[in-house]
């Protein structure tokens, strides 16, 4: 049987390792692209990279969204049925730090790779460019592909170029191109500086004395949370249809980040009694204060709501999320208590 080619930018990030997992399941031949790192960087994905039976089906390579002379070789040594563009600086607020440069990455990086496809005029391979529900900005929920976008901040605006370029180049070439608009999702893999996995990591060790306070920035954003590994296979579902088209993801409810604080709590059996207001605002547990408020992770310009609608991806892709927010709580908690005991 030949197998089908899929080429993953982007593959030691939390979505790379779900979507790695997903594709040789289903039998694909998955190169992923990595950068050289002073350190090792793919702990992601090591486990099925040094699985024997995968050893035919997965292999990597260095190379950079921001180097064409790289992207254009690997996609002209590989000739992949499928591209999916995963690569970003993907963090909000250090977007403010380093705009220019998330604007090389999550801007032109999808234009290198679509530029590529057409140089090389790989008509047959489809592209799926990782939108994000951050380009509604401060377009009230629910928020669905009809949806107005207006950024918050320089990485909603880097993404949304991306995500112009590609209806661009599927209208103008014809390429099969397609933007997932995905909302937020997370997983035990998810990045230790972004607010789910910072307070489920932060609430276990304050549970089991490993550390004294947890210190955060905005309690009250609402976001649609999901978990990874089920909006990974919406990914792959797009590139499956015989037409190209762009596609919102999400669970269709949302919550603060107080009162997801509040979900951990209490699958965690932590009762946090909250006092004060704004910048003075403190959680207690067991009379302690444990969480705090620090400036530092404000940002300039915050997006405070986002509420997806899914209706089209369930009909057309029949798509459907199989895990709850209650699910995604407890799988992340445990993996937190495995790290707590094993380190
Ligand atoms: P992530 O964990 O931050 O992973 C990002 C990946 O991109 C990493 O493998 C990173 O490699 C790689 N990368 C960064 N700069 C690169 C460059 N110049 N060239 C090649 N690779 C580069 O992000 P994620 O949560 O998996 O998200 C995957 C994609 O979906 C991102 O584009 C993100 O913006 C988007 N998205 C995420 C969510 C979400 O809630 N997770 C929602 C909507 C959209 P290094 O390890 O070398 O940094
Ligand atoms: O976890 P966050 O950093 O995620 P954010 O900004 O919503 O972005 C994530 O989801 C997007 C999809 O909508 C992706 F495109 C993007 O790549 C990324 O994966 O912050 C969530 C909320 C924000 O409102 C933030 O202000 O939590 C608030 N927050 C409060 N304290 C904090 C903190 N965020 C972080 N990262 N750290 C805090 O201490």
């Amino acid at each position: 049987m030949i197998k089908k080619i899929a080429l993953i930018f982007g593959i030691n990030g939390q979505d790379g390792s779900y979507l790695l997992r997903f594709l040789i399941k289903k039998k694909y031949k998955v190169f992923g692209v990595i950068r050289r790192s002073s350190n090792f960087n793919t702990q992601r994905i090591d486990d099925v990279y040094n699985d024997s039976k995968a050893k035919n089906s997965f292999k990597l390579l260095y190379g950079d969204v921001t180097d064409s002379l790289s992207v254009v070789q690997i996609i002209q040594k590989i000739k992949p049925d499928e591209i999916y563009n995963l690569a970003a600086q993907s963090h909000v607020k250090v977007s403010f730090e380093v705009p220019e440069y998330t604007a090389q990455v999550d801007g032109l990086g999808a234009l290198r790779i679509l530029e590529a496809i057409k140089l090389l005029n790989f008509k047959k391979t489809k592209f799926y460019q990782a939108g994000t529900s951050e380009m509604f900005g401060k377009s009230l929920p629910p928020q669905n592909e009809l949806t107005n976008f207006q950024p918050q901040s320089p990485y909603a605006a880097a993404k949304l170029y991306a995500h112009w370029i590609t209806v661009c180049y599927r209208e103008s070439y014809k390429l099969f191109a397609c933007n997932g608009i995905l909302f937020n999702h997370e997983s035990p893999l998810r990045g230790g500086t972004f607010v789910t996995k910072k307070i489920i990591s932060g609430l276990c060790k304050i549970k089991y004395k490993k550390q004294n306070v947890l210190y955060l920035g905005n309690l009250y954003s609402r976001r649609d949370w999901g978990y990874a590994k089920d909006y990974v296979e919406s990914m792959w579902k797009m590139l499956q249809k015989n037409k190209p088209d762009d596609y919102v993801i999400c669970s269709g409810k949302s919550y603060s980040v107080k009162e997801f604080i509040n979900m951990v709590a209490k699958e965690l059996k932590m009762n946090i009694i909250w006092k004060g207001k704004g910048l003075k605002e403190v959680g207690f547990f067991n009379k302690k204060p444990i969480i705090k408020i620090d400036k530092k992770y404000f940002r300039p310009l915050e997006v405070n709501h986002l509420r997806g609608n899914a209706m089209k991806a369930r009909k057309i892709l029949k798509w459907n999320p199989k895990n709850s927010i209650k699910n995604l709580i407890k799988k992340m908690i445990n993996f937190e208590k495995n790290e707590i005991q094993n380190s």
